[in-house]
């Protein structure tokens, strides 16, 4: 903290092409939001954006399958997705989507700035073309056996099977999805950004910049950069994405991973209009740290091609850093949505009203940070009743109990500390300023546990303190005692609003503070004596 004036912070932009789930959640929303709750609590200058990626050809696909069109596909599920994301109290500043007017032009004058100063080589190349239907094929509209596991179904684009990506003219027997035909090869037009051009530039400021990045993101981006960059298309020939902004080319889009990226800056420009506020400084001025959360599979995307193309343009900030995460399987297996393998947010929503932060608590405790994960239910299950019911449950229904029942509610007056007090609120203190560090660091998991052992030590000096036993001998020391389980509940509240913010607020509610932030956390007096606690609902239920 300190080192930066303003924080711009993004999570991937999901697909508006069907509903999210968990692995998305894990993958980038939630540490997203973790990262972002907290720089707020910090009273940082922080943006959160993030938006439907309403283009590409998976939507164009679906659109065709239902018979409807691709704006109305994007439409449905931004919607659904944008709800199911605040559900989960995900706190964007904004959530926009790239099918909108701002970003359309954005964009626009994105790739004619390009193109104006240069930056992008135009060629004429070899493309697939479907004479049945008279189109050209997107990557994946060509189907056929690919060349490293032999799948016969593989896209022009990347085996679902093996997970290679793949260029279509590497596709064996390729074969139109559109109609089926053998498709054949005519000239087409577009343009290109020259990524050989950067790949100097990219290798001294990845690789030797930041070397402080997350092992399996700076893994990826050397081999990246080892392999040598081609050449990268920004165009397509498509009917759905931005228009290429040439008056003499028709039929012709931005290529989605052109225009993506740029989605953020165009929700940054909505954000600011909003707020009244100069978007510039969040993607121009040196002091904002800009920091992407993404999936693995988005890496080269976030570390190489939009940093190029950021280089390319000129007037922009890089990322940061471009915490990854890696994939979260569900029950053992690579969730799916063809073979409708995953947990749908609007599923768990309905099924466990109320219990968002069960799932985020669940997520956040086996996030696939540094290797891929595994949702259980049966981890689901045993977590909530053997973490958050046992320890954090069971610390605050203590509390809020003893103190109802010596005091009718009312917090009690601290009266002089005993060596163990100090001792408990120093240790709590130290406790802290390890979740903080650990969420700096982009250490989610440990970050977690550094908060659980809060309420850990909670439950102990209640049981070391056994006012039950003290109250009948000692009845003021009592007071002090409970007055220090308040403040460490307080702790336990402010500091839990990043992972589990639905409890944290409903603690906070109980104890009445109002506008929290970091540094309260630390303080000895959070909450004054005289203040009525109010009884709560079990903060988590036990599940069979
Ligand atoms: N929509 C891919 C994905 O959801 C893509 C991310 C765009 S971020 C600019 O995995
Ligand atoms: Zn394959």
């Amino acid at each position: 903290m300190g080192e930066y004036k303003r924080y711009t912070v993004t999570s991937a932009l999901p697909y508006a092409n069907g509903p999210i789930h968990i692995g998305h959640l894990a993958g980038n929303f939630l540490p997203a939001d973790i990262y972002v709750r907290y720089l707020r609590l910090q009273n940082e200058d922080v943006i959160f954006v993030c938006g439907s990626d309403e283009h590409g050809v998976p939507i164009m696909i679906t659109a065709k399958n239902e018979g409807v069109t691709p704006q109305d596909v994007v439409d449905k599920y931004h919607e659904l997705n944008k709800r199911s994301l605040e559900s989960f109290g995900i706190s964007f500043d904004i959530y926009s989507r790239t099918s909108n007017e701002n970003h359309k032009v954005n964009a626009s004058i994105f790739f004619k700035k390009l193109y104006d100063d240069g930056k992008l080589i135009e060629k004429y190349t070899d493309q697939y073309y479907d004479e049945k239907a008279q189109q050209f094929l997107a990557d994946r509209y060509i189907i056929g056996v690919c060349p490293k596991c032999g799948y016969e179904d593989a896209y022009g684009d990347q085996c679902e099977r093996c997970g290679s990506s793949l260029s279509p003219d590497e596709l064996i027997s390729p074969r139109s999805a559109l109609s089926g035909s053998r498709p054949i090869l005519r000239k087409t037009k577009h343009w290109y950004l020259p990524l050989k051009d950067y790949e100097q530039w990219l290798k001294t400021w990845i690789l030797e910049g930041h070397k402080e990045w997350k092992v399996n993101v700076y893994g990826q981006c050397k081999s990246w950069l080892e392999q040598g960059l081609l050449d990268r298309p920004v165009t397509r020939d498509l009917s759905w994405g931005v228009p290429v902004p040439l008056k003499e080319v028709i039929g012709k889009v931005l290529y989605v991973w052109f225009d993506a990226p740029i989605g953020y800056i165009s929700a940054t420009q909505e954000l600011c209009k909003k707020t009244n506020k100069n978007w510039e400084l969040y993607w121009k001025d040196k002091d904002t740290k800009l920091v992407n959360f993404i999936g693995k599979d988005n890496i080269v995307f976030h570390c190489i091609i939009f940093p190029a193309m950021l280089k390319a343009h000129g007037d922009f900030i890089l990322p940061s850093n471009v915490p990854a995460n890696e994939f979260m399987n569900l029950e053992g297996k690579k969730i799916s949505k063809s073979r409708d393998h995953a947990v749908w947010l609007k599923d768990y929503l309905e099924q466990y009203k109320d219990k968002q932060d069960v799932l985020r608590y669940v997520l956040c405790a086996n996030m696939p940070e540094t290797k891929d994960s595994d949702f259980t239910w049966q981890d689901f299950k045993e977590r909530n009743n053997n973490e958050l019911v046992a320890n954090v449950g069971n610390f605050v229904n203590r509390v809020i109990s003893l103190c109802h029942k010596y005091y009718d509610g009312i917090v009690p007056e601290c009266d002089i500390l005993s060596d163990y007090d100090k001792i408990t609120l120093a240790e709590a203190n130290n406790i802290i300023q390890k979740i903080g560090s650990a969420i700096e660091k982009y250490h989610f998991k440990d970050g977690l546990l550094y908060w659980m052992d809060l309420s850990r030590l909670g439950n102990k000096y209640i049981s070391d303190e056994e006012p039950w036993i003290t109250y009948k001998t000692n009845p003021n020391r009592v007071k002090t005692v409970i007055n220090i389980c308040i403040q460490i509940m307080a702790k336990v509240a402010i500091t839990g609003n990043p992972f589990v913010p639905f409890t944290s607020k409903k603690i906070t509610n109980s104890l009445k503070i109002n506008d929290i932030d970091w540094g309260m956390s630390c303080s000895d007096v959070i909450v004054n004596h005289g203040t009525y606690v109010d009884k709560m609902d079990v903060l988590f239920e036990k599940m069979d």
